[in-house]
């Protein structure tokens, strides 16, 4: 869609006056961006409506991406630049005297996320709308997105995150698609024309209000859906006034079921903390997107035994995987459908991506708990597992433990990565190694059962938003070299590897990113009042902060640079600005000390002028997609340092990678992909293989006590934890320092230690060779293509939901 610029200047002020009743000149920033939002919203109205009346005239096959976070970060820009008026309207406001960059810093991020999984359902939305595929995102409208993070005397301290402040220009609201989601309560059997039916008394019902935001597709007019439920109660449910008759207990708990149910996003990553409120969320949201699937379904007039030809429903982890028991309870108890032919249509529809190893973030929910929320749904639970067992008794009848250990309800407690298995047609990984372990290890009894379920689909980013947005001016740069094919065909940038060993083309990637470096610089004096130098190495780790992700690892190779630094000031190296983002989850005790140290560390190294200022470490507060903008186009050094086996895919290596960074990484998740698309000149590897890994889970045979003892550098940098030279009490690190030395270092910190000090040596080394570091820059770039999620997409569509593109013409 065009709009000229002069458009945009008339409707931007005449929005200003209806919405504010304020001239140009008067207007706040927060005003002049909502009132740019605005704008660009009705500007994909038109297209969001034909969008959708176009997919059911054809009637398209829909997918409905289920997820409990949707990381989107900030929209305006990357609306602005999908519909394709980026210039027009930089022009319209700079005319009016304003910035865009400007009011693009005065939208809140929509946190709704905790990190990756959450920003692959935003990147994921976004390449399902560019590519034209009829995909719906469906999840929940938090009133507090992930909180934010302020760093006080070194410590993460949470505030909430209150994103709604200003209201949210992009979403509407739509009172009358609202459905009612009921808990509790108690199911009476009956019979009724001959047939078993079950009847749910005493429930209490919430109301689901949908909030539509537009997702709008690039250059091709396609805007689709993301539809955020948000819980409020039924109205004259319970009279207040009638407290007398002893309803006021059940009034308040009542109003407090509802107002919880959306108020907040589970700030945890990769940790159970058991509450019941989150299966409350995962059934609110679930329970409201399949009845407002089968509303809209009926209305196309199709017998609903079709349904799996025209819905496909994707899980995002086993968060929604209620998902399976919700759509079985609608087919047979509302549909009345046999239980055999619902259960067709059920694993039919069903699709499950896993996301991480970890055994701590595998949900299991207390059987107690469960059937008192949601009785009905426990029923059938049981139902599917009573009929999963028998068929497992068939086929391994002699096997009995083995029938235990994939059961789906077992010693109390519900697992529902087992129900998302035997719900689904589908079972994938997000990167080859993690699916390959997911098939011998973690699953392999469900593989064996059902080899067919299981594929993988490695992650991708979209490069619209973390290479044309984040880097405009490398993305101008890659145009002049090779054109603008590479935007709607990203495995195009290929085309730049002729130009890898180009001196004049490497001059130039070199200054892009030296003005991103500098660009970078400028923000972190201006937010944090730190001085850091353009000409240093800048080696970036932002991820959440988790003992497997090894930011520690990071610290220790900091703290013996330091030492060496310290021993001779004169050591030849390139300076090094290590920057760290990272918010951890306020439980994890562990993960906020790490958090402190690095900023101990900070304050030591940086404070220390006798190693002339050679390194310095910075701690970015409030990691989040739109401070990822900034620092990713200005990073020289990718950190991807898990421990192998842990880091399920990674896809911050994959934005690093698209913006010319460099990779020191272990040979984890989608590292491997990396290593083999750019080959092994043109990133850096250590670290332990994942078969030595495994190896040590199983047999034991690590000594964490050796290393610390055997190695000088690591004896004096552990002491340093625990000897008050960092200047904190010598308390104040203990739990880091048991973690390592008197519970065995359960991420090998220290085994990898020395391997990552090389590598990092190689590193300096490289970057010495500044001919040699623009061309591996340039590698990285050409060969990251394939790491688009406009891949990933078209994989999940082909293979997973037989889902097409159609766009309007
Ligand atoms: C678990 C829990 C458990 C309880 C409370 C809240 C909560 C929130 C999230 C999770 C699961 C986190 C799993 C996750 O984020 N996995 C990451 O997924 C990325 C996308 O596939 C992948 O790139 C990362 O390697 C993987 O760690």
């Amino acid at each position: 869609m065009y709009v000229d610029k002069e458009t945009i200047k008339r409707d931007f002020k005449k929005k200003l006056t209806s919405m504010f009743a304020e001239e140009v000149e008067e207007a706040s920033n927060i005003h002049k961006y909502q009132a740019l939002a605005s704008v660009i919203k009705d500007y994909s109205a038109e297209n969001w409506m034909k969008t959708r009346k176009h997919y059911t005239e054809k009637r398209e096959k829909q997918v409905y991406y289920f997820s409990m976070e949707f990381l989107l970060g900030r929209l305006l820009m990357s609306n602005i630049i999908n519909i394709g008026i980026e210039k027009e309207c930089q022009s319209a406001l700079k005319d009016l005297g304003i910035e865009l960059r400007d009011l693009e810093e005065a939208e809140m991020d929509a946190g709704l996320g905790n990190g990756g999984l959450g920003r692959l359902a935003a990147c994921f939305l976004d390449s399902m709308a560019s590519l034209g595929i009829p995909g719906n995102g469906c999840g929940i409208r938090y009133n507090y997105g992930l909180f934010e993070q302020k760093i006080i005397d070194g410590y993460q301290v949470e505030v909430p995150d209150n994103w709604l402040r200003d209201g949210n220009v992009w979403e509407v609201r739509k009172q009358n698609k609202a459905v009612e989601v009921r808990f509790g309560g108690q199911v009476k059997p009956y019979f009724e024309d001959n047939r078993l039916k079950f009847s749910h008394e005493d429930y209490d019902p919430v109301i689901a209000v949908p909030y539509d935001m537009p997702i709008v597709g690039y250059h091709n007019n396609t805007v689709n859906t993301l539809r955020l439920w948000s819980a409020e109660p039924v109205t004259g449910e319970f009279d207040f006034s009638s407290f007398s008759k002893g309803e006021y207990t059940k009034a308040v708990e009542y109003k407090s079921l509802v107002e919880s149910i959306s108020q907040v996003l589970y700030p945890d990553d990769s940790r159970e903390e058991g509450r019941i409120l989150r299966v409350k969320q995962q059934y609110f949201f679930v329970s409201a997107g399949i009845q407002s699937i089968i509303r809209t379904y009926k209305k196309m007039g199709v017998p609903i035994n079709r349904l799996d030809e025209y819905i496909a429903i994707h899980i995002n982890d086993t968060h929604p995987s209620v998902a399976v028991a919700e759509l079985m309870r609608i087919l047979v108890d509302e549909e009345e459908i046999s239980w055999d032919e619902a259960w067709r249509i059920t694993t039919n529809t069903m699709a499950y991506t896993n996301h991480t190893i970890l055994a701590e973030a595998l949900e299991k929910w207390p059987v107690e708990m469960f059937k008192k929320i949601l009785p009905r749904i426990y029923m059938i639970i049981e139902e599917i597992d009573r009929r999963f067992r028998e068929e497992l008794s068939r086929r391994y009848p002699n096997d009995s433990n083995r029938i235990r250990r994939m059961a789906i309800i077992r010693d109390g407690s519900i697992h529902m990565a087992h129900l998302a298995i035997v719900g689904s047609h589908s079972v994938n990984g997000v990167a080859k190694l993690h699916t390959e372990i997911l098939k011998k290890q973690e699953l392999s009894d469900f593989y064996n059962y059902y080899p067919y379920k299981f594929n993988n689909k490695t992650n991708g980013i979209t490069h619209r938003r973390w290479l044309i947005q984040a880097n405009p001016e490398l993305s101008n740069l890659i145009d002049s070299a090779i054109g603008t094919k590479w935007i709607y065909m990203p495995t195009e940038l290929r085309r730049l590897m002729s130009y890898s060993k180009d001196r004049i083309f490497q001059s130039k990637i070199g200054a892009v990113k030296y003005h991103n470096k500098i660009k970078l610089a400028n923000y972190i004096k201006d937010k944090y009042d730190i001085d850091i130098d353009p000409n240093s190495i800048y080696d970036v780790q932002i991820k959440r902060l988790h003992a497997y992700k090894r930011q520690l690892l990071n610290v220790f190779n900091i703290l013996n640079l330091y030492y060496q630094l310290k021993e001779n000031p004169d050591m030849d190296i390139v300076p090094r600005t290590f920057i760290f983002g990272a918010k951890a989850s306020p439980s994890y005790y562990l993960a906020k000390q790490i958090i402190k140290l690095i900023n101990t560390v900070a304050a030591k190294v940086n404070n220390d002028i006798s190693i002339k200022g050679k390194i310095k470490v910075i701690f970015l507060a409030n990691y989040r997609v739109s401070l990822a903008e900034k620092i990713i186009p200005a990073a020289d050094v990718s950190e991807q340092i898990s421990t192998t086996t842990k880091e399920a895919s990674g896809t911050s290596n994959m934005k690093f990678m698209m913006n010319g960074a460099v990779t020191i990484a272990t040979l984890d998740g989608a590292n491997i992909e990396i290593k083999e698309e750019v080959g092994d000149d043109n990133i850096v590897i250590f670290g332990m293989k994942d078969y030595e890994v495994i190896n040590y889970y199983k047999n034991g045979g690590y000594s964490a006590r050796d290393f610390y003892n055997n190695d000088a550098r690591l004896t004096r940098i552990v002491n340093a934890l625990i000897d008050g030279s960092l200047n904190v009490s010598s308390s104040e690190f203990k739990i880091i320092y048991d973690s390592l030395i008197n519970h065995n270092d359960e991420y090998f910190v220290l085994r990898d230690f020395d391997s990552y000090v090389k590598a990092q040596g190689r590193i300096d080394e490289l970057y010495k060779d500044s001919v040699k570091w623009e061309e591996m820059c340039i590698c990285n770039i050409a060969n990251s293509g394939v790491f688009s999620s406009d891949n990933t997409i078209l994989q999940y569509s082909k293979e997973v939901w037989n889902t097409k593109s159609s766009l309007i013409l």
